[in-house]
C-alpha cells in the first residue's frame, strides 16, 4: 500500500563537464528536478524527473513538468491509498495526455517508495536478475571528426562496451568513417541523429551501411514509423527507435510495420517503469532486444534506469555512464563507476533506489523548491 502525504519539488543546476550537443540542440548545464517523496508509514525515498531544459527532444521540459506535476498528477496521489505501484500508471493516464516525463518521475518514486517498505532494491523489486549491466557512452557531435575520434578513443580506453556517436546533417558519414576506421575492429558502434533526417535523406543514410554499425538511432521524425519502415526496407543497418517509442501501442506498431529492430528504453519518455516492462516483454515476445537510455541524469535518475538495465532482455550496452562522465561531482553516495570491462554495479545492498542522496549538497544547490499536499491543489 503506497499513501503518500507529501512530495516535495526541487530543481538544482548542475553543470555538465563537458557542453552535449545533439542534432536538435546542446546542453551545458542540466536544470535538474529532484521529487523527495513521502509515505505515511515514514518511507521516503528520491525521484528525478529527465525533462530537458527546452521542448527539443520531447515536448515536456522541466517547467512544464513542474506544472504538469503540481497541478493534475501529484494530487491524484497525495492523500490516497494505491494498493501497488502497478496501480499508480492507470491513475496518473487517464484523462490527461502526454506528459510522460512527469508521470513516470511519480510512478516511479512510488516503486521506489515500494521498495523501501519491502526493504529490497528497486531491481530487486522489478525482477532484474542482473549484477552488472554492460555500459555504453553516448558522445555529443563535434566540431570535427579528429575531435569525435580523440573522444570516442578515450572512451574505448575506459573500457566501455558501446560507442554512440551522435550526428546531424553535415556531420554524420565522415565523423563516422573516421571513428570507425581508428577503433580496435569489432568495436560496437552505433549513430544517433535524433530526428534530423527525412525520407528525402535515404540514399545519404544508407552510406551508413558501409560501416558495420550495430544499428542507427531514431533517423526520422518520432510520428514517421511508415517512412522509418520504408527506411528500414532500404538499410542493411538496423533502427532503433528512441523518441517514436512512446508506450506499448507504439512500440507494437513499430514491430508490426518493421520500423526498427531494436527499442532505446527510457523509462522517463514511456511514463514509468510499469510501460518500460511492458514493452521490455514486449519486445523479448518477438526477439527485439532492448537497451537502456539516458538523459543525463544525476545520480538520482542514473539508479533507476541502472535497476531496469538489469531486467533480462536488456541485450545490449545502455548509456549508463558513470557520474564522472557528466559531473565534478554528483549528488549520491557513492558516485555511479563503471569497472574496466565496461561494466556499472546494480546495488544491492541498500533499499530503495539503492544510493545514498547529499541532502545538504542538495539543500546547497536548490534553486527552486515547493512542498505538495494532500488536497493544496
Ligand atoms: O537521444 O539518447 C538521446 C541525451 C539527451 C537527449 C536525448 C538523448 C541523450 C543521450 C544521452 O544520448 C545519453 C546519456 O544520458 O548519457
Ligand atoms: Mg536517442
Amino acid at each position: 500500500m503506497i499513501h503518500l502525504d507529501r512530495i516535495t519539488l526541487r530543481e538544482i543546476p548542475l553543470r555538465l563537464r563537458e557542453p552535449f550537443r545533439i542534432s536538435s540542440g546542446v546542453v551545458e548545464e542540466r536544470r535538474i528536478l529532484l521529487l523527495e517523496l513521502h509515505d505515511v508509514t515514514g518511507a521516503t525515498e528520491w525521484a528525478e524527473c529527465v525533462a530537458g531544459e527546452t521542448p527539443n527532444y520531447s515536448s515536456e521540459t522541466i517547467d512544464t513538468a513542474w506544472f504538469a506535476i503540481r497541478e493534475w498528477l501529484a494530487p491524484r496521489l497525495l492523500g490516497k491509498s494505491v494498493a501497488s505501484p502497478e496501480a499508480v500508471h492507470g491513475i496518473l493516464e487517464r484523462n490527461v495526455c502526454g506528459h510522460n516525463m512527469a508521470k513516470a518521475a511519480l510512478e516511479m518514486g512510488c516503486y521506489a517508495i515500494a521498495a523501501r517498505q519491502q526493504n529490497v532494491t528497486l531491481s530487486t523489486l522489478i525482477g532484474g536478475p542482473r549484477d552488472r549491466v554492460a555500459t555504453g557512452i553516448s558522445i555529443g557531435i563535434q566540431k570535427d571528426p579528429q575531435a569525435l575520434v580523440e573522444r570516442a578513443l578515450r572512451a574505448v580506453s575506459d573500457g566501455y562496451r558501446k560507442i554512440k556517436v551522435k550526428i546531424q546533417p553535415g556531420s554524420d558519414i565522415e565523423f563516422v568513417r573516421a571513428v570507425r576506421a581508428t577503433l580496435p575492429s569489432g568495436t560496437d558502434m552505433m549513430a544517433d541523429a535524433n530526428s534530423a533526417y527525412t525520407l528525402d535523406d535515404a540514399n545519404h543514410l544508407v552510406q551508413l551501411d558501409e560501416f558495420g554499425l550495430i544499428m542507427v538511432e531514431q533517423p526520422l521524425h518520432r510520428d514517421d514509423l511508415v517512412r522509418h519502415a520504408e527506411l528500414q526496407r532500404r538499410m542493411k543497418t538496423s533502427i532503433c527507435l528512441d523518441e517514436s517509442i512512446t508506450d506499448v501501442a507504439r512500440c507494437e506498431d513499430m514491430i508490426a510495420l518493421k520500423s526498427g529492430r531494436i527499442v532505446n528504453i527510457k523509462p522517463g519518455r514511456v511514463g514509468g517503469y510499469t510501460v518500460s516492462r511492458r514493452i521490455h516483454d514486449l519486445c523479448a515476445q518477438h526477439g527485439v532486444p532492448v537497451w537502456c537510455g539516458g538523459m543525463l541524469e544525476s545520480g538520482v535518475g542514473r539508479a533507476y534506469n541502472v535497476a531496469l538495465a538489469s531486467l533480462p532482455n536488456f541485450k545490449l550496452p545502455g548509456d549508463l555512464s558513470p557520474s564522472a562522465r557528466y559531473w565534478e561531482r554528483d549528488i549520491v553516495t557513492p558516485e555511479w563507476t563503471m569497472d574496466s570491462e565496461g561494466m556499472v554495479s546494480v546495488p544491492r545492498r541498500q533499499a530503495g533506489i539503492g544510493v545514498a542522496v547529499d541532502r545538504d549538497r542538495i539543500d546547497d544547490l536548490t534553486v527552486r523548491h515547493e512542498e505538495l499536499r494532500p488536497g493544496a491543489a
